[in-house]
C-alpha cells in the first residue's frame, strides 16, 4: 500500500520539517555535483565544464515538493533543462540513480548536461535543452494519452507536469501551444513557472508576470500563484501587514532582489524610508534583524507547504490545464542569491565549505539518508508511490506485422501525393497495423490528400462536437469526436512536430504503441524545424509526409516552393528521407516508414517528400521487368535503382556512357532527356534516386568501415551497386527539384565529374514547363548537361 503525505495539521507540520531536511540535501547534492565536475574532477582539455548552480537552486523547493510530496506512478515530468543536477540529486535520494554517477556530470557516458531520455542513466521522461519544449512536450503528451485512453484504454493514466523557467515563456512555441484548442480541455496538465524574474543576462520587469497570467487566462487556462510564503502571509495578517505587502508589491524586481541580499539591519533601514515607514517599523519591531532577510525573502516558490497546497488545487481543477506561477529566487540559499549576474556563477572552495556546514552535511559529502531516519522513510514512500505500481512497458508492435507491399492497383497516371492518399486509405484494413495508425496535420489535411482517410476514420476530438449543418452535399465527413483517428491542429507546424514527437513516443510514455503519420506542406517543415529536431533527438518514431514540394507545384509561387528540404532530410539524424516518383515507391516507402516505427531498437522516423505532378507510371515498367518486384523494392528502399539502362537502347555508343541521377517528380524529365540522348547515340542511364539520404549513409558507412579497419571501404554501399566498376569512368548529371548541392556528393564516391542541376534560387509563379526551363531542370537542360559531362571525362 503506497502512502501519501500525512493529512492532519500536526502530521503535516512534521512532514514539512522532513521535506525541508530533504530539500537541504537536494540543494547540497546538486551544488556539489556541479562543483565536483568543475573544480574537483581533473580537467583534461582546459574547456570549461559548466553547470548552473543558481538556476538549480531556484527550483529546489518546487522539485522537492513535486517528487517527495505529489508525483505518483504514471505521471510524466519535464524539468527546466539547466536544472538537471536537481533532478539527478532527487533520483539518487529516491534510490533510482547509483551513487557513482554523482561525480559524472557532463562527463562522457556520465550524467548529461541537460535531461536526456536516451543517454542519462536514470529515467528521464522528456529530453530537453532547447528552452520552451519542456513546457509543450508534456502538454502534447497529455493529448496523446487522451487519444490512447479513448481508443485503447490506458492502464495508469498520469498527470503531465512541466517545471519551466520564466524566460522560457519568451519562446513562441509556448504560445502556439497555449492557443491550440486541443490542449485547452486537458485538466491533467500542470505547468509550474519558476518565476525568479531572471534569465541568462536579464532581470525581467515585474509587470511581465501579470501580463503572462492574462495571456493564459485569455486562452482558458487555470492560473494559480504561489507568491508569498506562509511566514510573509502571517506578517501580512498583522497590524501594519498590508503596508508591508503593498511595499513589496510596488517594488521593482531589481529593488526587491537587492533588498533580500542585505543584512537584516540594513533591510530595516531601507524600509524605514518607505512612505508607510512608521507602520512598517511597528510591524517589524517584533522581528529580530537576523530574521528579516528570511522574512522579506519568503517567497511562495520556496515554501513547501504553500507549493503542496497549490499542487492540490491544480489537481482538483479538471476542466483545463493549470499554470502555477511560483515566485522564486535564482540562487536561493546560495551566496549569490538574486544576483543579476549569477547565471553561470559557481561557489568557490571556501563558499562550498561554508554551505556544507550551513546545510549540516557530515563526513560523507555524497551521503543519502539513513534508511530508518524520517527522511529515509519519506524517500522510500515517495519512490514507492512513483514506481511500485508503474505499468509494464508493452512489447512493441512486431515489425514483421507490417506487410512489404499491399499490391494495390495503380492508375496509369498519378502523382505521389495522390498515391499516398490511396495507400493510406488501404492501410486501415491491415491487421494489427491499421488500427494503430493515427494521422495529424496543421490545417492541411485535405490539401495533402488525407481526405479519403479522414472520411474513413473520422476526426478526433476528446469530446463529441455538435454537428454543423452544411448547405448541400458534403464530400468530406468532418464530424470531430472521440472515435476519430485524425488529429487536426491549428496552423502551427511547431505544434505539429511537437505532437508527432509525443505520438512517436506513445509506447514509452503512455504504454500504447501508436503509428503516427503527419502531413505538412514541404516548405513549411522549416517552420517547425526546432520541434522536428527535438522529436528526433528524443528518439520519437513517426512518418512525416511533406507535400507538395519544390518548383513542381508551379503556379503556387516562390513562397510555397521548397528548395533546401532535401538537405534537411539527408542531414538530420534519426530520419530516413525518401523522395519517390512512382506510386509503387510511395507504397513501399510508406510501409517501410511504419516498419521503422515498430522497430524500437534500430528504427527511425521517415520523411516522404511528395509532389502533385501526375506521372506516367509505365515509365517504371522496364525496371520492374528487368529486376523483378522484390529486387526493385529492395533497391527502392536502399536508395535508388537503374530506371533506364543504356544497354536496353538501340544504336548507342558504349564509349559515351553518362549517368543521369534524378529524384522524385523530376525523374520523367530525366527519362525524356535520356531518350533524346539515345537518339543521338549517347549511352545515357537514368538512376532513380529514391533516397539520397540512404545512399549517402551507405557510402559514408562503407568508408568509415574502411577507416576503422585500415583496409576496405571501397565498395561505397548501395551506390556501388548502382554504379558498377565498369561505369565509374562516366560523368554524372544530377537533377533535383531542390538545392543542387544535395546530390552533388555522388561524384565523390568513385571520382566521377558531376554536373549538378537543381533549384538554387527562390522560385516564382508560372507553369511547370516555364519554371523547369527557367531554373534549368527540364529535359533540354539535362541533355545539354549530359553533353557537357561527356566532355569532362
Ligand atoms: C532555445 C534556446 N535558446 C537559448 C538557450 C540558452 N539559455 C539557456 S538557459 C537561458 C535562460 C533561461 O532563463 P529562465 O528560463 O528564466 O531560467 P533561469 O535562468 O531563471 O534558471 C538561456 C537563454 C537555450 N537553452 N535554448
Ligand atoms: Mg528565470
Amino acid at each position: 500500500m503506497v502512502q501519501t503525505l500525512a493529512r492532519t495539521d500536526a502530521e503535516r507540520g512534521a512532514d514539512l520539517a522532513v521535506l525541508e531536511s530533504i530539500q537541504r540535501r537536494v540543494l547540497w547534492l546538486a551544488t556539489d555535483i556541479i562543483h565536483h565536475a568543475n573544480h574537483v574532477r581533473p580537467n583534461v582539455d582546459g574547456i570549461k565544464v559548466g553547470g548552473h548552480q543558481a538556476s538549480s537552486a531556484s527550483v529546489v523547493s518546487i522539485l522537492t515538493a513535486l517528487y517527495f510530496g505529489y508525483l505518483r506512478a504514471g505521471d510524466r515530468v519535464a524539468i527546466k533543462p539547466h536544472a538537471s543536477p536537481i533532478f539527478h540529486a532527487i533520483q539518487y535520494l529516491l534510490g533510482l540513480l547509483p551513487r557513482e554517477y554523482l561525480t559524472t556530470l557532463r562527463q562522457f557516458h556520465g550524467l548529461q548536461a541537460y535531461p536526456s531520455r536516451t543517454k542519462d542513466p536514470d529515467r528521464v521522461d522528456f529530453s530537453l535543452g532547447s528552452v520552451g519544449f519542456g513546457a509543450t512536450a508534456p502538454a502534447f503528451a497529455a493529448l496523446v494519452q487522451r487519444y490512447a485512453e479513448v481508443h485503447f484504454g490506458v492502464e495508469r493514466p498520469g498527470r503531465f507536469v512541466a517545471v519551466l523557467g520564466d524566460a522560457e515563456l519568451d519562446e513562441g512555441n509556448i504560445w502556439e501551444a497555449v492557443a491550440e484548442e486541443h490542449l485547452t480541455g486537458l485538466g491533467n496538465v500542470l505547468w509550474v513557472v519558476d518565476l525568479n524574474r531572471q534569465s541568462l543576462d536579464r532581470v525581467i520587469p515585474g509587470i511581465r508576470a501579470g501580463q503572462l497570467e492574462e495571456m493564459f487566462r485569455a486562452n482558458h487556462w487555470h492560473v494559480l500563484e504561489a507568491k508569498y510564503g506562509r511566514r510573509l502571509q502571517a506578517a501580512f495578517a498583522r497590524p501594519g501587514g498590508q503596508a508591508l505587502r503593498r511595499c513589496i508589491d510596488d517594488m521593482s524586481n531589481q529593488q526587491y532582489q537587492a533588498l533580500i541580499r542585505l543584512p537584516g539591519a540594513e533591510i530595516r533601514e531601507r524600509l524605514r524610508g518607505d512612505k508607510d515607514g512608521p507602520a512598517l517599523m511597528r510591524l517589524l519591531a517584533d522581528y529580530k534583524d537576523d530574521d528579516l532577510p528570511a522574512l522579506i525573502g519568503d517567497l511562495g516558490g520556496h515554501d513547501l507547504g504553500e507549493l503542496l497546497a497549490r499542487f492540490a488545487e491544480a489537481e482538483a481543477h479538471t476542466a483545463s490545464p493549470t499554470v502555477l506561477f511560483a515566485y522564486t529566487v535564482k540562487g536561493w540559499g546560495l551566496p549569490f542569491a538574486g544576483d543579476p549576474l549569477n547565471h553561470a556563477a559557481q561557489l568557490g572552495e571556501a563558499q562550498m565549505v561554508a554551505l556544507r556546514a550551513q546545510l549540516g552535511i557530515g563526513e560523507d559529502e555524497w551521503a543519502a539518508f539513513e534508511p530508518d531516519s524520517a527522511e529515509g522513510r519519506l524517500c522510500r514512500q515517495a519512490a514507492a508511490r512513483l514506481h511500485e505500481d508503474e505499468a509494464e512497458l508493452p512489447p512493441p508492435i512486431d515489425p514483421a506485422a507490417v506487410p512489404a507491399s499491399l499490391g494495390a492497383r495503380v492508375p496509369p497516371r498519378i502523382s505521389t501525393q495522390e498515391a499516398f492518399g490511396r495507400v493510406l486509405a488501404d492501410l486501415d484494413g491491415v491487421p494489427v497495423i491499421g488500427e494503430r495508425i493515427v494521422t495529424t496535420s496543421a490545417d492541411v489535411a485535405v490539401s495533402t490528400n488525407l481526405g479519403g482517410w479522414v472520411n474513413k476514420v473520422g476526426v478526433f476530438h476528446a469530446t463529441p462536437q455538435e454537428a454543423v449543418p452544411t448547405p448541400g452535399p458534403s464530400l468530406l465527413r468532418w464530424q470531430p469526436g472521440p472515435t476519430g483517428r485524425h488529429i487536426e491542429l491549428g496552423i502551427s507546424e511547431m505544434n505539429l512536430f511537437t505532437l508527432l514527437g509525443q505520438l512517436g513516443l506513445s509506447r514509452e510514455l503512455i504504454g500504447q504503441h501508436l503509428l503516427p503519420i503527419g502531413t505538412v506542406y514541404d516548405p513549411f517543415i522549416l517552420r517547425g524545424m526546432d520541434a522536428l529536431v527535438h522529436a528526433l533527438y528524443s528518439g520519437a518514431k513517426f512518418v512525416i509526409v511533406a507535400t507538395p514540394s519544390g518548383l513542381t507545384l508551379s503556379p503556387e509561387g516562390g513562397a510555397h516552393q521548397s528548395t533546401i528540404t532535401p538537405g534537411v532530410g539527408v542531414e538530420l539524424p534519426n530520419l530516413v528521407p525518401y523522395e519517390p516518383c512512382f506510386a509503387r515507391e510511395v507504397e513501399w516507402t510508406l510501409l517501410e516508414g511504419l516498419r521503422l516505427c515498430c522497430d524500437r531498437e534500430n528504427g527511425s522516423s521517415t520523411y516522404l517528400r511528395l509532389s502533385t505532378r501526375p506521372v506516367d507510371q509505365s515509365l517504371m515498367d522496364p525496371a520492374l521487368a528487368r529486376l523483378g518486384e522484390d529486387e526493385l523494392r529492395r533497391q527502392v528502399l536502399a536508395g535508388g535503382y537503374r530506371l533506364v539502362d543504356w544497354r536496353e537502347a538501340r544504336d548507342v555508343d558504349p564509349s559515351t556512357v553518362v549517368h543521369i541521377a534524378a529524384a522524385g517528380a523530376i525523374v520523367p524529365e530525366a527519362v525524356a532527356a535520356a531518350q533524346r540522348l539515345h537518339g543521338e547515340g549517347v549511352a545515357a542511364n537514368v538512376l532513380n534516386l529514391t533516397s539520397a539520404g540512404r545512399l549517402f549513409e551507405g557510402l559514408a558507412e562503407s568508408r568509415r568501415r574502411g577507416v576503422r579497419r585500415g583496409v576496405g571501404g571501397a565498395d561505397g554501399g548501395h551506390l556501388g551497386e548502382l554504379i558498377p566498376p565498369e561505369e565509374r569512368n562516366a560523368a554524372i548529371v544530377t537533377v533535383l527539384d531542390g538545392s543542387s548541392h544535395v546530390l552533388s556528393f555522388l561524384g565523390s564516391a568513385f571520382g566521377q565529374p558531376v554536373v549538378p542541376l537543381g533549384v538554387d534560387s527562390f522560385g516564382q509563379s508560372g507553369s511547370m514547363p516555364d519554371l523547369y526551363r527557367e531554373y534549368g531542370i527540364d529535359a533540354d537542360h539535362i541533355v545539354n548537361a549530359a553533353l557537357l559531362a561527356l566532355d569532362l571525362v
